[in-house]
């Protein structure tokens, strides 16, 4: 479809698009535009830009990145087509892992989505030979590989079913959750929750790299002075303010 660039909703429609031609490559899982859907909304109530309550989480996830002695990347249909070459791009600054972790697995679908990694640039991909499982968790998403995300200390999991990022944690991992809704199991289980679009929270952490990197001292107090409940609550509330304005003034 010829999407007009002066449509207001240019980007989201692009997006969709993309989205869609990704589920007939089999790379996007069907219900992947489902959850894109209801992350669509949470963004537009957000109002589609990153909060500095997001920002702040970002840059605790970096930090927590970089502290870490093994950190992995975690990926689904969903992050690969929208974020593959920032993840790429992240993973090689922060030394992590990218392993693909499907809920709707299938070996197909593993392959596609590391070929598809694969084909953006990156290397050492894993997933293609899982070999461990994440006690705790109902589906298939338990299923990953020693040497990624069964090993890592720190665990960054992009749009998430809660299931797996409960169990992460009660598995002994820190766990960095990047999810639009505040109010999911993932965002309330993790230790750093970003709400943000994942494209949008990707490239900025690659932004905030250069000058968290070289600074152990700054890396520490982001951490220590970063709280994810409130900073929670602070997403919430920036949706209620959101809404109260939109409210008063009358028109979206
Ligand atoms: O590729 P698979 O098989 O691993 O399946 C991936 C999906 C996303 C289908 C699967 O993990 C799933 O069903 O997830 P949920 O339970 O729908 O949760 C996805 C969460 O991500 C929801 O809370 C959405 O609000 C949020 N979300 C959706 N799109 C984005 C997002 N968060 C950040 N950026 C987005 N672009």
């Amino acid at each position: 479809m010829q999407v007009s660039k002066d449509h207001p909703r240019y980007n989201s429609l692009v997006t969709r698009e993309l989205l869609s031609e990704m589920v007939k490559d089999g790379i996007v899982a069907p219900t992947g535009l489902i959850a894109h859907g209801r992350g669509e909304a949470f963004d537009y109530l957000l109002g589609e830009v990153t909060s500095e309550n997001a920002r702040r989480a970002e840059r605790a996830a970096v930090a927590l990145m970089l502290e870490a002695r093994y950190p992995v990347i975690s990926v689904n249909g969903n992050t690969a087509a929208l974020a593959g070459k920032e993840i790429i791009a992240f993973s090689k600054l922060v030394k992590a892992k990218v392993e693909v972790n499907l809920f709707h697995r299938s070996t197909e679908r593993v392959e596609k989505v590391v070929a598809y990694m694969e084909s953006l640039g990156a290397k050492g991909v894993l997933g293609r030979n899982a070999d461990a499982t994440i006690p705790g968790i109902a589906s298939d998403r338990a299923v990953c590989t020693k040497e990624g995300i069964f090993s890592a200390d720190v665990v960054l999991v992009p749009l998430e079913d809660g299931d797996r990022a409960e169990a992460l944690v009660k598995f002994g991992k820190r766990v960095i959750a990047i999810d639009l809704n505040p109010l999911s199991r993932t965002a309330t289980a993790a230790q750093i929750t970003i709400v943000d679009e994942v494209s949008r929270a990707m490239s900025n952490m690659i932004a905030m790299w250069p000058e968290l990197s070289r600074d152990e001292a700054q890396r520490r107090k982001v951490l220590s002075d970063f709280h994810n409940q409130k900073n929670l609550k602070e997403s919430l509330e920036r949706i209620c303010d959101h809404l109260t304005m939109l409210a008063k003034d009358g028109k979206p």
